[in-house]
C-alpha cells in the first residue's frame, strides 16, 4: 500500500488559515490533521475541517457538469459533457454581448476559497476584459478596513502570536473560540502570564464564558462605549502626552468632540451601567501592554465605520503602541505583499464600467435596481448568496427568471446553485494546487494537491481558461499555468519576502513573512502609521473622500477612491433600528436580531454535511432570554416565527440567559432545506449600508418572534 502525507493548507475564509497535513493510501485521502510544526495550527483542525476528507467524498459532491432539465429552482439536472457546458456558456454570453453589451453580465463570487489563485480574484481578468459589470464585494470588513485605513492605515497591527505579552485584552464582538480558535492558546499563554481577559458581546458566547468579565452590550452600539472611553481617558488625563505629541493628528478636536459622548450616555444606549464603563476604560488604559481584537461582527449596523474608527484611536491616546503585544489586531492580510494588480488586472477594464454592489444582488436580478442593460447572466463562483445576503425573496425571484442565464460552479448543489442552468463541478482543496494569505497570523502557505480530482471537477482557474479560450480570447495572460499564475502572484522582491522561496514553501507548507518576531515586534512604537500624514489621524485626511471602498473589496475596480465626504472625527451612529433610536418600528418589533457564525459551519459550508449539522442542530434554533421567551409563551424547542415587515422565516427555540433581553439570535449559514419552510434568517435583513465601506447592517434589523 502506497501512503503518503502532503502537506496543504485550509482554503476556507478565516482567519486561521491551518497548515493541514492529508494522509494519502493508494491515492485516496483517508485523514487530515492539523500540523504540529505550524506555529499557529498547532497540530489541531476544528471542527468543520478535522473530517475535510467527508466533504470531498461525500456522495452529494457535485463532480460532472449540469445542465437544467426542470423549472428554475428545482433542483433537476442532466448531466453534460464539459465542452458542452463551455460551448453553451460561450454562445449565451456571445449572443447577450451581441443584443445587450457585455455589462448585462454579471460575475458574483468572494470567499469560497482563499486561496491566492483559486480565490477572490479568479475571475476579474476574463470579465474585466468582456467589460462584464463589476460586482463589489463588501460582504465582509469592508467598512471596517476603511476606518482602519482612515485612521492607522492598513497595518497588520499587533502580531497575533504578541498576544502573549499582553495583559490587557479586550475580544470586541469577536467570539475567538469559534470563529479564530487557534488564537485562542495565545491569550490563554496571556492570562497564565496574568492578562485579564474582557470579551464585549451580546450574547455570552462560548469565548464570553472563559473570560474574566464579559460585558453584554445591546448590538450596534459599540461606538457609543468606545468614545465613552475616549472622553474619560482624556477627562482623567490617562492619555500619553508623549505619544500623542509625536505620533498623532487631531487630538485637541478629539478631546472637544468627545466631550459630549459622557458614560453616562453611552451607558444609555449601550445597557452598560456607567460604572462598568469607568471600570473598563480605567483598567485598559492602565495596564501595558494593553490589546484590542476586534471581530468583524463590530461593522454591521448603521455606524459600523465609525465604531472601527472610535476603537482604533484608543491604543494611539494611552500609547499601548509602545509596547511588544499591545494595540490593535483587526487583519493583518495587510502584511502580505500578494500582486493584486497581476491577479484582478483592473487595467483591461473597459473606461465605462457599472459597479454592483453583492448586497443588492437581488434587486439587481428583480429590476428593483434599474438596471440599463438589465442583467442577463449570473456567473456564481466561490460564492452562495442565497444564503449569505439579505433581501433573500428578491434574490429568489430575481434567481427563478425565466430569461435569466445562470452558472454556478460548485462542490455541492447549494440553495444558490439549484437555480442554475449550467452547473460546473470545481475541486476541493485537497484536489487542486495554490498560495494562501492568511488574515490571521503571519505565515505565508502552500496548498499541495494530495489526490487527483474527483470526477470532471477542476479548479476555478482551468474553468476560466476553458471559458477563455472559447470565448475565442488569444492573450496568453488568460493561459497561464496554475504554477506560473502562483509564482507571480506575491511580490517576491518585497522585502517581508526576503529569502522565502517557493521551493521552500511547497516542501514545508508555510513560511512566515521576514517581519520581527513576534516577541520583539510593536510595529508602531515609533509612530509609522501607513495614513497620509504617516500618524494616527483621530482627525482623518481620508475623510475628505471618506466613503470609499477600499480596493481590495471593489476588486477590478479601476476608478479612484472618490466617496462622500464623511465628519473627519469619530462619532455616534445609532442604530437604523433598536428600540432607542427606532421607537414606533420597535413597538411592533421590540427585538434586536443578530446572526453570528455557526460553530460548526463556516459561512454556510457544511450545512448540508452530517457531521456538522448534528453538531449545529438539525434545525436552525433561534435564541431568546428566557423572560423575552415567557412573555411570548415560548419554551425550548418550541416551533417559532421570526418576522418583521421584510419577511418571515421558521425555526426552532432555544431559552437563553446567556443572551441579552431584547436579542434574538439566529446562528448563520444554514441552509433552507434545514428550515421547516423556505426561508432563513436572510429573508429578514435588511438592505441598507453601514455609514462607511458599503458594510452590510445585518446587525441592526429589529424583528418580533411568535410561536406558531
Ligand atoms: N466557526 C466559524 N468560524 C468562522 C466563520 C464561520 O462561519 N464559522 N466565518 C469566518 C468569517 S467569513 C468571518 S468574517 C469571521 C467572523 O468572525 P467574528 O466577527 O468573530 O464572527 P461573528 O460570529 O459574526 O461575530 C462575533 C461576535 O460578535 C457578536 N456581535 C454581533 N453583533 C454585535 C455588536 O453589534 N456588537 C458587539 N460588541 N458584538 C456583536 C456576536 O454575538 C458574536 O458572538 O469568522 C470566520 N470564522
Ligand atoms: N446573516 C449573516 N449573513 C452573512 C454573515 C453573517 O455572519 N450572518 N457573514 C457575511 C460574511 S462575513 C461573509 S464572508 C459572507 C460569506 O458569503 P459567501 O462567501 O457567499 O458564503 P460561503 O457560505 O462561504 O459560500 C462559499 C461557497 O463557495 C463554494 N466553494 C468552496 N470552494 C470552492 C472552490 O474552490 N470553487 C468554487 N467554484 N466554489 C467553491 C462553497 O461550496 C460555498 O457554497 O457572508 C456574509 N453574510
Ligand atoms: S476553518 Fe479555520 S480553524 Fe478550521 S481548519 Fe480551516 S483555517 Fe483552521
Ligand atoms: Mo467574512
Amino acid at each position: 500500500m502506497a501512503r503518503t502525507t502532503v502537506v496543504g493548507a485550509c482554503p476556507h475564509d478565516c482567519p486561521d488559515t491551518c497548515s493541514i497535513l492529508t494522509t494519502v493510501e493508494d491515492g485516496k485521502a483517508v485523514a487530515v490533521r492539523g500540523n504540529p510544526d505550524h506555529p499557529f495550527t498547532r497540530g489541531r483542525l476544528c471542527v468543520k475541517v478535522n473530517n475535510y476528507q467527508d466533504r470531498v467524498y461525500s456522495d452529494n459532491r457535485l463532480l460532472y457538469p449540469m445542465r437544467r432539465v426542470g423549472p428554475k429552482g428545482s433542483g433537476q439536472f442532466e448531466r453534460i459533457s464539459w465542452d458542452d457546458a463551455i460551448a453553451e456558456i460561450a454562445s449565451r454570453f456571445k449572443d447577450i454581448i451581441a443584443t445587450d453589451g457585455a455589462q448585462a453580465i454579471l460575475p458574483y463570487s468572494y470567499l469560497g476559497t482563499q486561496g491566492i489563485i483559486n480565490g477572490l480574484n479568479v475571475g476579474d481578468p476574463l470579465f474585466n476584459k468582456l467589460g462584464a459589470s463589476v460586482c463589489e464585494r463588501t460582504f465582509c470588513d469592508s467598512g471596517s478596513c476603511t476606518a482602519y485605513m482612515m485612521t492607522i492605515g492598513h497595518t497588520p497591527g499587533v502580531d497575533p502570536e504578541a498576544f502573549i505579552h499582553s495583559k490587557y485584552i479586550i475580544l470586541w464582538a469577536c467570539n475567538t473560540l469559534s470563529t479564530n480558535s487557534h488564537h485562542w492558546p495565545f491569550i490563554e499563554q496571556a492570562r497564565k502570564n496574568g492578562a485579564k481577559l474582557v470579551v464585549i458581546d451580546p450574547v455570552r458566547t462560548r469565548t464570553a464564558r472563559l473570560a474574566d468579565w464579559h460585558i453584554p452590550i445591546r448590538p450596534g452600539t459599540d461606538c457609543a462605549l468606545a468614545l465613552a472611553m475616549i472622553h474619560i481617558i482624556i477627562k482623567e488625563k490617562r492619555i500619553d502626552r508623549d505619544y500623542i505629541d509625536a505620533h498623532t493628528v487631531g487630538f485637541a478636536e478629539l478631546a472637544e468632540r468627545a466631550e459630549q459622548y459622557t458614560p453616562e450616555f453611552a451607558s444609555a444606549e449601550t445597557g452598560i451601567p456607567v460604572e462598568d464603563i469607568y471600570t473598563l476604560t480605567r483598567e485598559y488604559a492602565s495596564t501595558a501592554p494593553a490589546v484590542v481584537r476586534i471581530g468583524v461582527a463590530v461593522e454591521r449596523h448603521a455606524g459600523g465605520g465609525q465604531t472601527v474608527r472610535a476603537i482604533a484611536c484608543l491604543p494611539a491616546l494611552i500609547g499601548a503602541w509602545k509596547h511588544v503585544g499591545g494595540g490593535l489586531l483587526q487583519l493583518p492580510i495587510w502584511a502580505f505583499p500578494v500582486n493584486w494588480g497581476e491577479m484582478m488586472r483592473p487595467d483591461l477594464q473597459p473606461e465605462t464600467m457599472r459597479v454592483i454592489n453583492s448586497w443588492q444582488l437581488g434587486p439587481a436580478l428583480t429590476g428593483d435596481l434599474p438596471l440599463d442593460p438589465p442583467i442577463r447572466s449570473l456567473f456564481v463562483y466561490n460564492a452562495n448568496p442565497m444564503a449569505m445576503v439579505s433581501q433573500q425573496d428578491k434574490l429568489e425571484q430575481g434567481l427563478a427568471r425565466d430569461d435569466l442565464f445562470t452558472v454556478v460552479s460548485e462542490h455541492f448543489i447549494t440553495d444558490t446553485a439549484r437555480y442554475a442552468d449550467i452547473l460546473l463541478p470545481a475541486t476541493t482543496q485537497l484536489e487542486q494546487k495554490d498560495i494562501m494569505f492568511s488574515w490571521g497570523h503571519l505565515y505565508l502557505s502552500y496548498n499541495n494537491p494530495a489526490i487527483e480530482p474527483l470526477g470532471e471537477a477542476v479548479p476555478n482557474t482551468e474553468m476560466f481558461r476553458r471559458i477563455a479560450r472559447a470565448l475565442d480570447i488569444d492573450d496568453p495572460f488568460f493561459f497561464r499555468s496554475d504554477d506560473e499564475m502562483i509564482a507571480q502572484s506575491m511580490d517576491w522582491a518585497n522585502p517581508v519576502m526576503e529569502g522565502l522561496t517557493l521551493e521552500d514553501l511547497k516542501e514545508k507548507g508555510f513560511l512566515r513573512l521576514q517581519v520581527p518576531a513576534a516577541g520583539d515586534w510593536a510595529p508602531h512604537r515609533d509612530g509609522n502609521f501607513p495614513t497620509p500624514t504617516g500618524k494616527c489621524e483621530f482627525k482623518s485626511t481620508l475623510a475628505e473622500t471618506g466613503n470609499f471602498v477600499v480596493p481590495l473589496f471593489r476588486q477590478g475596480y479601476n476608478g479612484d477612491q472618490a466617496g462622500e465626504p464623511v465628519d473627519p472625527l469619530p462619532h455616534y451612529i445609532r442604530p437604523n433600528e433598536s428600540p432607542a433610536s427606532a421607537p414606533a418600528l420597535a413597538e411592533k418589533y421590540p427585538l434586536s436580531l443578530i446572526s453570528p457564525k455557526s460553530h460548526a459551519f463556516l459561512n454556510s459550508n457544511y450545512g448540508n454535511l452530517p457531521a456538522q449539522v448534528a453538531l449545529a442542530g438539525e434545525e436552525q434554533s433561534v435564541t431568546l432570554h428566557p423572560d423575552d421567551a415567557t412573555a411570548r409563551g415560548i419554551e425550548v424547542g418550541t416551533p417559532i416565527r421570526v418576522f418583521n415587515d421584510r419577511g418571515v422565516f421558521e425555526a426552532f427555540a432555544t431559552v437563553s440567559s446567556d443572551v441579552m433581553r431584547g436579542v434574538v439570535v439566529a446562528p448563520a449559514g444554514y441552509w433552507q432545506r434545514s428550515n421547516r419552510r423556505g426561508p432563513t434568517v436572510h429573508a429578514l435583513t435588511p438592505p441598507a449600508f453601514a455609514d462607511l465601506g458599503r458594510a452590510p447592517t445585518f446587525s441592526d434589523v429589529l424583528v418580533e418572534v411568535a410561536k406558531f
